[in-house]
């Protein structure tokens, strides 16, 4: 299904009174209100297509019904979100979940909802149904040359599908780690890793880009091959330039501050993109800035720094997406809600007064630092991100939209009420 034009048209004009009275107000009190609108439109947050299911737990997993059953139901959700906020304009996919049996046709089934194919990622977690050998005792890491093999090669299949369809990176999260101490060796694990890493890192085309994800613990207890922001650093350094650190909110251990590794990997030219989400505990796949605002807004606040200190393109230079996959929410609405809450934080720390920070900083006058993060915190930028909307042709209030135009009940007619899609 689509939304139409005039459906979108209708709503805004609804909501335009009350819109164009919190814009005013916006733009008689934020200095740079224009500059920030003009930067909202621009960009542009991944969707994975594994998110678009109803999340399960280890418990079990309760469907919402009208799930996608394939990748082009997966690609037309996407193109929903789009079409509600205008800055969902790519899709992740998962290999082997989404296999593109016909990449020409998937390609111009994205294109009509104006996306494009981010960062493809490999599955070595789990076995796949008539799998040759287990990866129960890891993948790259493996003991066994044969396993390891064969997780090199599935890897290199999904570059080769990426190819197919324009995508230009490859996400590498690896599962690989171990239960109890003295089961693994941690240097033969690191090492054989590592050669795996480089012949996929060599199958690579010249123009993508590696990420190498790090999460601290699960579905492994005791050590994670790649558990933290320091080892995903060293292979990436040892892989080479196309090589770089991802960083997932949620694979910190407990009150890691992410915002300082944020900074340093972006000094060393080695951040190479970002899975949003967020977490009380752990890798607890919550909505974006649901539970941590202040913290998404501190990490946000060192990426425009960091990278305007390299003038780098704030859209294209690092890999936005969000990761997570919720089991109680619509999915689609928790999207919806990840993205405004990811814009509104990239919005305030385009307003952070950098000049009044430096001197600050320069002066050790802690309390002023302070205050202007946090005044720059406090500041309401939701109308400059719903007017970035509205120029780019997209709902003032999508979610709201998202339920007058009951999408959901029209997704569960045409697909059912019992549909699964793939995913976790
Ligand atoms: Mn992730």
């Amino acid at each position: 299904m689509h939304i139409e034009k005039y459906s979108i048209d209708a709503h805004n004009e609804l909501f335009a009174k009350e819109h164009n009275r919190r814009l005013s107000f916006a733009k008689d009190t934020i200095r740079n209100a224009e500059s920030v609108i003009g930067k909202l439109v621009d960009f542009q947050v991944a969707i994975p297509s594994w998110a678009l299911g109803t999340g399960g737990t280890r418990f079990g997993r309760f469907s919402g019904g009208g799930e996608p059953r394939n990748l082009e139901e997966k690609i037309e959700d996407i193109g929903l979100l789009h079409a509600l906020n205008k800055s969902s304009g790519a899709i992740s996919l998962h290999i082997p979940w989404d296999i593109p049996e016909n990449a020409t046709h998937i390609k111009a089934l994205a294109a009509q909802n104006g996306l494009r194919f981010d960062a493809m990622n490999s599955n070595t977690f789990q076995d796949q149904p008539n799998q040759e050998l287990s990866y129960k005792f890891g993948s790259l890491q493996n003991v066994n040359k044969a396993i390891r093999q064969q997780a090199i090669d599935h890897n290199i299949e999904v570059i080769k599908y990426g190819i197919e369809l324009g995508s230009d990176s490859l996400t590498v999260w690896l599962s690989d780690g171990s239960c109890f101490p003295g089961q693994l060796n941690f240097r033969e694990a690191f090492q054989n890793t590592l050669s795996g890493l480089q012949e996929i890192y060599a199958a690579l085309p010249d123009s993508w880009k590696m990420f190498v994800e790090y999460k601290a613990f699960e579905p492994n207890f005791y050590s994670t091959t790649v558990g933290d922001w320091g080892q995903s650093y060293l292979y990436a350094s040892k892989l080479g330039k196309k090589a770089y650190t991802l960083v997932d909110l949620g694979h910190h251990l407990p009150n890691a501050n992410i915002e300082q590794i944020v900074s340093l990997l972006l000094m060393e030219g080695k951040l190479g993109g970002f899975h949003f989400n967020d977490s009380k505990y752990g890798d607890d796949d919550l909505t974006t800035g649901s539970i941590k605002p202040y913290q998404l807004f501190l990490i946000f606040n060192e990426l425009v720094e960091g990278m305007d200190a390299k003038g780098m393109n704030h859209n294209t230079d690092l890999g936005w997406m969000i990761d997570a996959s919720h089991n109680v929410k619509d999915p689609l609405e928790d999207l919806l809600q990840s993205v405004e809450a990811i814009l509104i934080a990239y919005a305030q720390a385009l307003l952070t007064d950098r000049k009044a920070l430096r001197e600050a900083q320069q002066n050790n006058d802690v309390v002023r630092a302070q205050e202007i993060l946090q005044d720059t915190f406090r500041t309401d930028v939701r109308a400059l991100v719903a007017e970035a909307r509205l120029r780019a042709g997209a709902a003032l209030n999508p979610v709201e939209l998202f339920r007058s135009a009951k999408i959901r009940e029209q997704l569960i007619k045409n697909r059912g009420a019992k549909t699964v899609a793939t995913g976790l």
